[in-house]
């Protein structure tokens, strides 16, 4: 297929969400970035970080002199335990309990690592981690989703820039998460495969929109992507979650997920920001052979480490709207 070269909408088949994209408005072809961001020396040990090892958290609590990784429960959760409030079910009023657990899981004891420079093995343990803690948390009782995620960057909302990343285990089924079970499984039921099997099968033989692609794993630009850089993180085989991986799929996760990163770092030459997380298959899904676990990269940067995309106006109002193509930005990926 060639691409479309006027306005046009592409559908989100994750979502269902329509996105606007203007090609015809991307009037200069790529500059390569413009502007350079001062990198900040990196350290091993900030005796004001509240993650480093050894040093004192909020509540006076103390970090123990961890080495590798490090989860401790959230002192701010945004979700407790148990919260009895009184449900609210009118037509339009409604409100119910919310219960679960929030983690912070410390990536490395090196207070100026990222997942770009950290060991191999590091990164391994990394993944090692995201799986037993997933294992653990859904199989309590009152859980029904374990949301794995990271803010990168001071713009995107990140506190510290230790290395660290979240966990959010919750009663109730998120937005996004709901919304791509029913998705999939619509698609499951009417096809012989699963939603992303397709669109792997599709990308994999268009060549227009991989980024990174091994043995296990495949990155690309979604057909359907509304920020500027965002990538799709798909493993080639349909497992319902990351706890299906075997060894050798976990190896080629860390190096295409530290492939990803380096290429991300390179392209405006900072260390870029943004949310990514994963998408796997919540307890209770009815839905569950139609899964097919990824992760989202949502970096919100445009075209240099200091010009970001906003999502204001139409965005806000309307719906999302791009003018560099998903197929020129994983281009540009490719290439850097
Ligand atoms: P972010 O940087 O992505 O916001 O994550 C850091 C989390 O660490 C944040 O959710 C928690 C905040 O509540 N935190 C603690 O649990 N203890 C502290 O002493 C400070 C921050
Ligand atoms: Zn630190």
């Amino acid at each position: 297929m060639s691409s479309l070269t006027t306005t046009h909408s592409r559908l989100n088949p994750l979502t269902k969400e329509w996105v606007l994209v203007s090609p015809q408005r991307m009037k200069r072809p790529w500059q390569g970035q413009v502007e350079k961001r001062e990198a900040a020396e990196k350290i091993d040990y900030d005796p004001k970080c509240y993650l480093c090892p050894g040093n004192k958290r909020a509540n006076n609590k103390n970090n123990p002199q961890y080495e590798g990784i490090f989860v401790f429960e959230n002192d701010f959760p945004a979700i407790m335990k148990l919260s009895e409030n009184e449900i609210e079910n009118h037509a339009w009023k409604q409100a119910r309990n919310e219960s679960g657990t929030c983690k912070v899981i410390c990536y490395s004891d090196k207070h100026g690592e990222t997942l770009s420079d950290i060991s191999e093995i590091g990164m391994q343990s990394v993944i090692s981690t995201w799986i037993s803690e997933f294992d653990t948390l859904i199989a309590k009782e009152n859980i029904q989703n374990v949301q794995i995620f990271e803010n990168r960057g001071e713009v995107m909302g990140c506190s510290n820039p230790h290395p660290h990343g979240q966990i959010w285990a919750t009663s109730n089924i998120p937005n996004e998460v709901a919304i791509e079970d029913k998705t999939q499984a619509e698609y499951y039921k009417n096809n012989t495969c699963s939603l992303l099997e397709d669109v792997i099968k599709y990308e994999l033989n268009a060549k227009e929109r991989i980024v990174l692609s091994n043995e296990h794993w495949l990155v690309i630009v979604p057909y359907w992507a509304m920020w500027p850089y965002e990538t799709l993180v798909l493993p080639r085989r349909k497992i319902a979650t990351l706890s299906e991986c075997g060894e050798s799929e976990q190896k080629s996760l860390g190096s295409i997920w530290q492939e990803l990163l380096k290429k991300y770092d390179k392209l405006f030459d900072t260390t870029m920001p943004f949310s990514c997380g994963w998408h796997q298959a919540p307890k209770t899904s009815a839905n569950r052979d139609a899964w097919h676990a990824h992760a989202h990269f949502y970096p919100p940067l445009l075209r240099s480490a200091t010009v970001k995309k906003f999502m204001v106006g139409y965005e806000m109002l309307g719906s999302p709207q791009r003018d560099l193509t998903p197929e020129v930005a994983a281009n540009n990926l490719l290439n850097c």
